[in-house]
C-alpha cells in the first residue's frame, strides 16, 4: 500500500488529507488521526475530476462575448494567441491595462502571477482575499504590523463574530473550538441568527446585522471605564490610548445597546468576561470582512485583544520570515517601474490594501530587517476591485482592456455583478483558468483548463502570513490536456521574452529554488514534512511607530478617521418599500462559494438557492416552504426558494452565495443563471455601499429589500425549464 498526503482545497477549510492506494483503490481521509479535520467533500475527488463537464483542453470563442462558440484549441496555440493580444493590449494602452483576479489559494501558485506582472508592468492584480481574511490581515497590519492568529490550545475565552462552524464548514476550527469548550472555556457568538454554533455559546449577542463595530466600540468603553484593562501592557506598547478611550467615551452601553438591538446589560457582561479572561481569543471570521464599517470592527477588536493583554500570550503576531522564496518575494515588486506602481488602482480612493498603504511600511520593513515587501494573503499590495470594474467599463482615470480571471468566478464573486459582467463586455481579450464552464467563462475569449488540487503536486506556504513549506503531492494524473498554472505564466512569458526572469522548466524546478535556502528540496519535504523560514521581528510589531498603534497612522496618512467609529450604513432606498434588511452569508454546507454545484451527490442534498425566512414574516407574505420567491432590492433581483427558518431574525432576509446552475444548457442560459440567482446582483458596489479604507463591499445588513412570489410566468421558468 502506497500512502500520499496532500491539503484539500475543495473549500479554503485547508483539512491536510491523505490518500491510501491499494490496487485501483483509492482511499481519502483525514492525515492526522489525533486531530481528524475533514469532510465528506474530500472524497468525491473522482466525482469531480471525471465529471462529464470538466474542462479538459484549450477553448477559443469564435463567437461574440456573450454569445460564444466554442473551438477546441490547442496549448501552444492557445499561449501563441492569447500572448500576441496580450502585447498588442499593452502596445496600445499600456501595462496597467491588464489586469488579474486571481484566487492564489484555489491554483497553489501564490507570487507567481505577481511577478508575471511585475515584469509586465501591470500593478492591477486582485484576489477575492480581498473580501476575506486578505484584508482583515490588513488592519491588523495597522494595529500591529501583521497578521494575528489566536492559539486556540491556550484560550479560556472564544468571541465569534458570526462565524458559524460545523463538520462541513472548516471543521479543523470547529474542532479546535470544541477542544477548548470541553477544557472549560467560555464562548460570546455575537450572531443575529441562532445558529447551532451559537446553541453552544455561553453568552449570544443576537445583534442587528452589520452592527458589530458599536458593539465592540461598547466593550472597549465598559472595559476602560472599569479599568479592566492591562496597564504594563498599554504603557510599554501601545500608543493612542488616550485618544482611543476619549473615543469610545462616545459609546456607553445605552447607546450601543439601542444601536445592536440587544440589552444594555449583555453588552457590560460580556465585555467583562472578555476582559477577564486570562486567554481570550478572537478568531478572524468574513462577518468582520464585508461590512461598510468593517475596518473599525476590525481595529476595535485589534484595540480589545492588545489593551486586555491578550497579544503575544494568546493571540499570536508572528511576522514577516526569512529563509525559503515567500510569496511576496517571489512577486518581485521592486522591478514594477514607480510610475505604474503609482496608477495602481484604488490607490486614491480605497487605498489600505494598495500599494499607497504598503509604502509607508517601507521604513519599519528596514527597522525590522525584511528584506522585501510584504504581501500578506495576497492583499497588502493589489488594486481596489470595485475601481478595477469601473476601469473596465471605461470609467476610470485610464481603461483597463486586458482580464485574466484565474480560479476565480470573477463576475460572482463581488458585489454590483451587472457591473461586472459589463466590464467583461467590453474587454479586448479576457482569459479564464478554471474547471467548469462557469458565467465568468461564458465571457471569455479563451478558456484553459486547470488541474485541480489531486492532480498536482504543491508547495504549499502560507501566503505569508506563517513561516511554514509544506509538500502535498498529486493523487492522481491530470484529465485530459488540464495544466498547472504554472505552465500558463512560463508559456505566456517565454512568448513575451520574460524567460530568463521564470527561468524553471516545471513547478517542480521552481519549488526547489524556491526551498534551496533552507537546504532542502520538494521531494525531501515529501519524506519529512514541512519546512519552516526563520521568522524576523518576533515579538516587535513591524507598524510606522514600532508600537501597537491603537490610533493608525497609517489610516491617518491616508487621510481616513485613524480610530473606529460606527456609522450606521445608508440605503438610499431605505423607505417603508423595502421593509426587510438582507444579508448574504450563512454558506451552504454542500457547496464553496460558487463551486461544487455540479457534483450530483452534493447537489443531490442542496438542490436549489434557498432564501431563509422567518415563519411570521413568510405568514405575512403569504409565502410557503420550496416556493420560488423573487428578493429585490433597488439594484437588483434574485429567485430563491423558500425556506421557513426560525432562526432567522424577524424582518431579515438570508441571501445565499455563489449559485448559478451548471446544468444550463447553453453558456447564455449558464450566465443567466446566476444573473437569477447570485447575491451579488442585489448589493451594490457603489461608494456608499464600501468601507471606505478598504473598499470591501457591505454584503450584511444596511440593504433594504422586499420579497414576493414568483408568478409562474417568470424568466427562470423559461431559463431552466422548471
Ligand atoms: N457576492 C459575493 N462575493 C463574494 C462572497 C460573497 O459572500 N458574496 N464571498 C467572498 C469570499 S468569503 C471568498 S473566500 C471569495 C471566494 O472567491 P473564489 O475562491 O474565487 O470563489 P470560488 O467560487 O470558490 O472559486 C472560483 C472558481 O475557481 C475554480 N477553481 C477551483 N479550484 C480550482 C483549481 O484548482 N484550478 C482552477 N483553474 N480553477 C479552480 C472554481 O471552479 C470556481 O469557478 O469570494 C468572495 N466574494
Ligand atoms: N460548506 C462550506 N463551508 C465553507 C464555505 C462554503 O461555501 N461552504 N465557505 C468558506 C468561506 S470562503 C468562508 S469565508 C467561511 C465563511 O464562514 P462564516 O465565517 O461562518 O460566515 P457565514 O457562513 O457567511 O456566516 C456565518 C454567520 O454570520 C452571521 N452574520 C451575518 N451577518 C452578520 C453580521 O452583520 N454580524 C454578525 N455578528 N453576524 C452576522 C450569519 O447569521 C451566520 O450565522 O466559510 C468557509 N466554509
Ligand atoms: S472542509 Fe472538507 S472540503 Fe473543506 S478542506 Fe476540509 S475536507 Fe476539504
Ligand atoms: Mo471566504
Amino acid at each position: 500500500m502506497e500512502t500520499r498526503y496532500s491539503t484539500c482545497v475543495f473549500c479554503d477549510g485547508g483539512c491536510a488529507v491523505k490518500a491510501e492506494f491499494e490496487g485501483d483503490c483509492m482511499r481519502v481521509g483525514p492525515a492526522d488521526r489525533a486531530f481528524p479535520a475533514f469532510c465528506s467533500k474530500a472524497r468525491l475527488i473522482d466525482e469531480y475530476r471525471l465529471h462529464p463537464d470538466r474542462l479538459t483542453k484549450p477553448l477559443k470563442n469564435v463567437g461574440e462575448r456573450g454569445n460564444p462558440s466554442w473551438q477546441e484549441i490547442s496549448w501552444d496555440q492557445a499561449l501563441d494567441e492569447i500572448a500576441e493580444r496580450l502585447h498588442t493590449v499593452v502596445e496600445t494602452y499600456g501595462a496597467p491595462a491588464v489586469a488579474f483576479a486571481e484566487m492564489p489559494l484555489n491554483v497553489g501558485f501564490g507570487g507567481i502571477t505577481r511577478r508575471f506582472m511585475s515584469r509586465l508592468g501591470s500593478p492591477n492584480y486582485t484576489a477575492p482575499t480581498a473580501l476575506c481574511m486578505g484584508n482583515t490581515a490588513q488592519v491588523h497590519r495597522a494595529a500591529y504590523g501583521w497578521f494575528s492568529l489566536p492559539n486556540w490550545e491556550a484560550t479560556d475565552c472564544v468571541v465569534y463574530f458570526g462565524q458559524h462552524r460545523d463538520e462541513e464548514r472548516w471543521p479543523a476550527e470547529y474542532l479546535a473550538l470544541k477542544g477548548a469548550l470541553a477544557r472549560g472555556a467560555s464562548l460570546i457568538v455575537v450572531d443575529p441568527r441562532e445558529t447551532p454554533t451559537a446553541k453552544l455559546a455561553t453568552h449570544h449577542l443576537r445583534i442587528r446585522y452589520g452592527t458589530d463595530a458599536a458593539l465592540a466600540l461598547g466593550w472597549l468603553h465598559v472595559i476602560i471605564e472599569e479599568g479592566l484593562y492591562d496597564r504594563a501592557f498599554v504603557e510599554s506598547q501601545c500608543l493612542g490610548f488616550d485618544d482611543l478611550a476619549q473615543r469610545v467615551a462616545a459609546y456607553p452601553p445605552a447607546r450601543v445597546a439601542e444601536i445592536c438591538g440587544i440589552d444594555e446589560e449583555a453588552v457590560c457582561t460580556t465585555a467583562r468576561v472578555y476582559a477577564r479572561a486570562h486567554a481570550a481569543i478572537i478568531p478572524w471570521g468574513v462577518v468582520g470582512d464585508m461590512q461598510r464599517n468593517s475596518t473599525s470592527l476590525l481595529q476595535a477588536q485589534c484595540a480589545l485583544r492588545a489593551i486586555c493583554g491578550f497579544l503575544n500570550t494568546s493571540e499570536r503576531v508572528l511576522g514577516p520570515s526569512v529563509g525559503g522564496v515567500t510569496n511576496a518575494e517571489l512577486s518581485r515588486f521592486d522591478w514594477l517601474p514607480a510610475d505604474k506602481r503609482a496608477l495602481q488602482l484604488g490607490c486614491d480612493t480605497h487605498p489600505l490594501l494598495t500599494f499607497a498603504a504598503s509604502s509607508l511600511y517601507r521604513e519599519a520593513n528596514e527597522r525590522a530587517g525584511v528584506p522585501y515587501e510584504p504581501d500578506i494573503l495576497a492583499e497588502s499590495c493589489s488594486c481596489d476591485p470595485a475601481t478595477l470594474f469601473r476601469a473596465m467599463r471605461g470609467e476610470g482615470p485610464y481603461p483597463v482592456k486586458a482580464l485574466f480571471s484565474v480560479a476565480n468566478n470573477t463576475t460572482m464573486s463581488y458585489a454590483g455583478q451587472q457591473g461586472i459582467v459589463d466590464a467583461f463586455m467590453g474587454q479586448d481579450l479576457v482569459v479564464v483558468f478554471e474547471h467548469w464552464m462557469t458565467p465568468t467563462a461564458c465571457l471569455a475569449d479563451y478558456v484553459l483548463p486547470g488541474d485541480m488540487w489531486a492532480e498536482r503536486d504543491v508547495l504549499g506556504s502560507a501566503f505569508d502570513v506563517g513561516p511554514g513549506f509544506v509538500a502535498g503531492q498529486a493523487f492522481r494524473e491530470p484529465v485530459g490536456a488540464c495544466k498547472n498554472w504554472y505552465y500558463v505564466v512560463k508559456g505566456l512569458a517565454d512568448r513575451l521574452g520574460f524567460a530568463e526572469d521564470f527561468p524553471w522548466e516545471d513547478e517542480h524546478a521552481l519549488y526547489d529554488w524556491r526551498l534551496a535556502p533552507l537546504g532542502v528540496t520538494w521531494d525531501d519535504l515529501v519524506r519529512q514534512g514541512g519546512a519552516a523560514n526563520e521568522l524576523v521581528a518576533i515579538g516587535k510589531f513591524v507598524t510606522p511607530s514600532g508600537s501597537v498603534e491603537l490610533k493608525s497612522s497609517v489610516l491617518e496618512q491616508l487621510g481616513f478617521d485613524p480610530l473606529p467609529a460606527y456609522e450606521e450604513p445608508t440605503d438610499p432606498a431605505s423607505d417603508g418599500t423595502y421593509p426587510y434588511i438582507l444579508f448574504a452569508g450563512s454558506r451552504d454546507r454542500k457547496s464553496y462559494n460558487t463551486n461544487l454545484h455540479q457534483i450530483p451527490s452534493l447537489r443531490a442534498e442542496e438542490p436549489e438557492p434557498r432564501l431563509f425566512i422567518n415563519p411570521a414574516d413568510a405568514r405575512d407574505e403569504a409565502l410557503e416552504e420550496g416556493q420560488w420567491c423573487v428578493v429585490e432590492s433597488a439594484y437588483g433581483q434574485v429567485e430563491l426558494m423558500v425556506h421557513l427558518d426560525e432562526a432567522q431574525p424577524v424582518g431579515t432576509l438570508r441571501i445565499p452565495h455563489g449559485w448559478w446552475k451548471p446544468e444550463a444548457a447553453t453558456s447564455q442560459a449558464k450566465l443567466e443563471s446566476a444573473r437569477l440567482h447570485n447575491d451579488g446582483m442585489l448589493f451594490p458596489d457603489a461608494n456608499w455601499n464600501l468601507d471606505p479604507a478598504q473598499g470591501v463591499p457591505n454584503l450584511r445588513g444596511g440593504i433594504h429589500g422586499r420579497v414576493r412570489a414568483r408568478s409562474s410566468l417568470s424568466s427562470a421558468a423559461s431559463a431552466e425549464g422548471d
